[in-house]
């Protein structure tokens, strides 16, 4: 199915097309590629009805979907939930296929079945995190064209100051007569899943993105499906037994995908938690028996020190996206857990991770392999794939791709077919590929190429670093120069002897001209909620 067109397109269930019409023109799509076995979907396909309404069929209704903080759904009771959801949501708010539904709250069971009722309805699913503001709610409100909004109440004031916003109804509000649980009281009639195309759109995930308007990429119900089907059977070696935990919010699709969809496609349960701290994950892996976790590697660095406190012997897997993972920091966790980090490089546009390795296959400093299902390589700057051993821009394709909604960077992010993910990467004689840096975040000094997350890796070494970032700093001799920004270590003082001390570091370990020029001290740094660190914050800072 490589290269499609629009007139291939299945005919859509939606009553709204707005998602349909605003899909970008087919010329600029990636190219598919269904080659896998396990990727053939039939042309009427809602994703819920596999993922939810297949276990209960099957008699495994019994067994647990979604544990939280205080209750545990099986998956009959999820069924139950989301088929309440969706009779609001079509009968009580009078919505109809295709109308996008914006979703608002922390990671819990109700904002889960919140977004399974939202696909099983036929609707348009428009997560949000959990700290976006108004006016960045505003755009999204505008640009997804929003026609209703579920918003836990606690997040209602931030909501209310969105001018003109649509109809919203709270949950997380049991007492309210409006609100969605007592809405849900109303009806208990199952509700059939509609009959969706493969191909009518279910989810509009907005980009964490750092600069200029967000853009929503726009997802299938098919691809909502063939991100579990490559890598968690084929990397991650996701089982029905399995628990799965972690930080990332569902509004991510890295949360969405690692706490709900995968674990539901094997039958398995996901731990839902709100605002976890370090300290919390390691005693929510312990309590609930974790044996899969996915965070960022920020997350992992910081629970590292804590680890030894816990009792984690359920875990089995740990997973690693949303930024490098430096080598100290997969050395670190092995070291406090015996567990080797799987690493994996994702993004909103091809919504999961599409190069990653596992058990034996990892190597060390690599992200890994392009996952079963994706294939990439290193372009050049004309557009050319470059053998081994040369840095290059990083391209994909597979079964999942970029198709953002009425955007004109649609012609930035798809290259001849492949999705260009903005990322510097080389390859090496084997296959195995390594992050270099953002394409447009490499430090260039004094005509040296290079690339921050080196000089990163090479500071995490040190015993007195807990976290750092390295930015280019405008410079009139060199053009730019290489800044890091530093969080000591509780006992270390930010002296220039400790700077001096950190410079020296580096020079030993890597080419020394890559060494930081500048180093600045500081407690925190400036990441989003999805685990990023946000360069841009430290080169004005
Ligand atoms: C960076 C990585 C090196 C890279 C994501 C897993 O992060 C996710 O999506 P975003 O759209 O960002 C995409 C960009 O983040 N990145 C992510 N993982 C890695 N860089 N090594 C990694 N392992 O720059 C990429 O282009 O926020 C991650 C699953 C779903 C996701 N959406």
């Amino acid at each position: 199915m490589t290269g499609m067109s629009a007139a291939e397109l299945s005919p859509s269930a939606h009553i709204d097309t707005f998602a349909r019409d605003h899909l970008p023109p087919v010329d600029l799509w990636p190219d598919l590629v269904f080659d896998l076995p396990g990727l053939q979907y039939p042309a009427r396909l809602n994703c819920v009805a596999e993922l939810l309404d297949r276990h209960v069929a099957a008699g495994r209704g019994a067994r647990s979907a979604v544990l939280g903080d205080a209750l545990t759904w099986t998956y009959a009771e999820l069924q139950a939930q989301v088929d309440r959801i969706a009779h609001v949501l079509r009968a009580d708010m009078g919505l109809v296929p295709g109308n996008r539904v914006l979703l608002r709250g922390a990671n819990c069971s109700t904002m889960a079945a919140a977004i399974l009722a939202v696909f099983k309805a036929g609707l348009v699913a428009v997560p949000t995190m959990p700290l976006l503001r108004a006016r960045e709610l505003g755009i999204i409100l505008d640009k997804a064209k929003v026609n209703a909004v579920l918003c836990a109440r606690s997040l209602a004031a931030e909501f209310e100051q969105v001018e003109d916003h649509p109809p919203v109804v709270y949950f997380h509000d049991p007492g309210h007569p409006d609100g969605l649980e007592a809405r849900m009281a109303r009806h208990d009639a199952p509700f059939a899943p509609v009959a969706t195309a493969a191909d009518d759109v279910c989810l509009i995930s907005f980009t964490s993105g750092t600069t200029g308007v967000p853009k929503g990429t726009m997802h299938f119900h098919r691809d909502i499906l063939a991100i579990c089907d490559c890598f968690p059977p084929h990397t991650l070696g996701a089982r029905a037994d399995d628990v799965f935990i972690g930080t990332p919010p569902l509004a991510f699709t890295f949360g969405l995908g690692g706490l709900l969809l995968f674990p539901m496609r094997v039958g398995a349960a996901g731990v839902l938690l709100e605002k976890l701290t370090p300290e919390g994950l390691l005693a929510a892996i312990e309590r609930f028996r974790a044996t899969v976790c996915f965070t960022a590697p920020t997350f992992y660095r910081q629970m590292t020190p804590l680890a030894a406190r816990h009792d984690l012997r359920s875990l089995q897997k740990c997973v690693s996206a949303g930024e490098a993972l430096p080598l100290a920091t997969r050395e670190g966790w092995k070291a406090a857990t015996g567990i080797d980090m799987i690493d994996g490089i994702g993004a909103t546009e091809i919504l999961h991770i599409f190069i990653s390795a596992a058990g034996a296959d990892i190597r060390p400093g690599a992200t890994g392999k392009p996952v079963p299902g994706y294939r990439a390589c290193v372009l050049d700057d004309d557009g050319h794939p470059v053998g081994p051993g040369v840095t290059g821009r990083l391209a994909v394709k597979g079964p999942t791709g970029c198709r953002y909604l009425a955007d004109e960077r649609q012609r930035d992010y798809v290259l001849d077919g492949w999705n260009l993910t903005g990322d510097s990467y080389e390859m090496d004689a084997d296959g195995y590929f390594y992050y270099r840096s953002r394409t447009d975040d490499m430090i260039i000094s004094a005509g040296y190429n290079i690339a921050g997350a080196e000089v990163e890796e090479a500071l995490l070494r040190h015993p007195a670093v807990a976290e750092c970032g390295v930015v280019g700093r405008a410079d009139e001799e060199r053009g730019q120069i290489v800044e890091a920004h530093v969080v000591l270590k509780p006992g270390h003082e930010p002296t220039p002897a400790t700077a001096r001390m950190l410079q020296d570091f580096v020079k030993a370990q890597i080419a020394p001209y890559k060494y930081p020029r500048a180093v600045r001290f500081t407690d925190k740094l400036p990441r989003t909620e999805t685990g990023k660190l946000q360069r841009f914050k430290l080169r004005l800072s």
